[in-house]
């Protein structure tokens, strides 16, 4: 940072304190998490400087013989990860990655039928403000009002009646198991083409802890900055008779020259999801979302669905404190360190800016090396934030234990 800090003291204050903030606090942003620092390192290194549009062997410009190199680990190493036929890593996010999907896949004013964004959906996969919802008709299935939880009969019921062009299964805020595999036979009964979008449980898919789409849809989209603890960015994995259409949709059809520093970072991330240790890592993040889950139900609060099968959970404020908003509840918590989002909750009455609930994650706990100790410890200190009312004395007290515990589990970039 020395360099930086003459040239750009502003930026590098900024970064310096966003290490700090970081380091200080704790992540509960369920898609959030923090890379290893070889990730890191690799992010930042000079193959940003260089042009490589195109794919490994086929580029518009010269001396790319280290940038193919590096694309094609990365596809191999995502290939074996997942047990893929075909993989783009080139995407900059998920939702470029949806959307070359779409691009490949679909003709505008097709029909795509994802989950609703209010009850555990993405935005990519139909709203009607995103670039999905503008391009293509969309009709939404939601999760049953009684158990909160998908209902593979409603969900066929619709497809029937729908005909759908294309089914989008996954979600971001959506605590239980996903059958793929059930998704896929409905699209298969009703003709239609599939895409899992596993961006929220690619690091679990990965370690064989979560039932993987890969054999049974056409398409498989993800992050790889969440549970797979991998550098900001998304990877397209197809059968092999799409590979074609998805790489000619992603460049040229939607990007143009790909992120090689963050390419080689996925290529790392791979590496290290390809370790046997990553399973124990993922099989972690799931053993404290579901103490994390418990310590909350004990102490009286509802969670959506009544529990977790992932990394992540939905608190029902209104269980217990009927006018605490989501954006409150997670305005208090972050004055005492603990950084979540609000979050809608199936059949909300409130808008989504306000919330009636919040989402916890556990992926970035779990990569600082917590265990369920001290799940136990943040569930206490929820409680206690969530019943004070907003007072400040109560989160200077829970953010000084706090910090106390983040001392203790540094984070993992920072250990070089
Ligand atoms: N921002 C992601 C999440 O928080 O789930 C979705 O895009």
């Amino acid at each position: 940072m020395s360099v930086l800090t003459k040239t750009d003291p502003e930026i590098a204050q900024l970064i310096e304190a966003e290490k700090r903030r970081q380091s200080m606090t704790l992540e509960l942003i369920a898609s959030e998490n923090h890379v290893s620092a070889a990730v890191l390192q690799t992010a930042g290194t000079l193959l940003t400087d260089k042009y490589a549009e195109g794919y490994p062997g086929r580029r518009w410009y010269c001396g790319c013989e280290n940038a193919d190199a590096i694309e094609q680990l990365a596809i191999d190493r995502a290939k074996k990860l997942f047990g893929a036929e075909h993989a783009n890593v080139q995407p900059h996010c998920g939702t470029s990655a949806n959307l070359a999907v779409y691009l490949a896949a679909l003709k505008p004013g097709a029909k795509i039928m994802g989950m609703r964004l209010d009850q555990g959906g993405h935005l990519s996969h139909g709203l009607n403000i995103n670039l999905s919802g503008i391009t293509y008709r969309v009709t939404h299935y939601g999760v049953r009002r009684d158990t909160e939880m998908l209902d593979l009969d409603e969900v066929r019921w619709l497809a029937v009646n729908e005909k759908p062009d294309l089914l989008v299964v996954g979600a971001s805020a959506y605590p239980r198991t996903i059958d793929f595999k059930g998704f896929a036979e409905i699209a298969s009964e009703v003709g239609c083409l599939i895409l899992a979008d596993i961006a929220h449980i690619a690091g679990l898919v990965a370690a064989g802890v979560h039932p993987s789409p890969v054999p049974h849809c056409q398409f498989v989209t993800t992050t790889t900055h969440k549970t797979l603890c991998g550098p900001r960015g998304g990877v397209i994995l197809c059968k092999k008779d799409w590979a074609k259409k998805i790489d000619s949709a992603i460049f040229p059809g939607l990007q143009g020259g790909p992120l090689m520093h963050v390419i080689a970072a996925k290529a790392v991330c791979f590496l290290e999801a390809l370790n046997p240790e990553f399973e124990q890592y993922a099989a972690t993040i799931i053993a404290n979302a579901k103490a994390l889950a418990e310590q909350l139900i004990a102490k009286g609060w509802r969670l959506v669905s009544g529990g977790t099968d992932n990394h992540l959970m939905l608190v029902d404020l209104r269980s217990r404190l009927k006018d605490l908003t989501g954006h409150n509840a997670a305005l208090w918590l972050a004055r005492a360190g603990l950084i979540c989002n609000k979050n809608t909750i199936p059949f909300d009455t409130r808008p989504p800016i306000e919330s009636s609930g919040i989402r916890l994650g556990t992926p970035a706990l779990t990569s600082r090396g917590m265990g369920s100790n001290e799940m136990a410890r943040i569930a206490a200190w929820i409680d206690q934030i969530l019943l004070s009312g907003g007072d400040s004395g109560a989160a200077d007290r829970v953010r000084g234990q706090v910090e106390e515990l983040c001392r203790q589990f540094p984070i993992p970039g920072l250990e070089d």
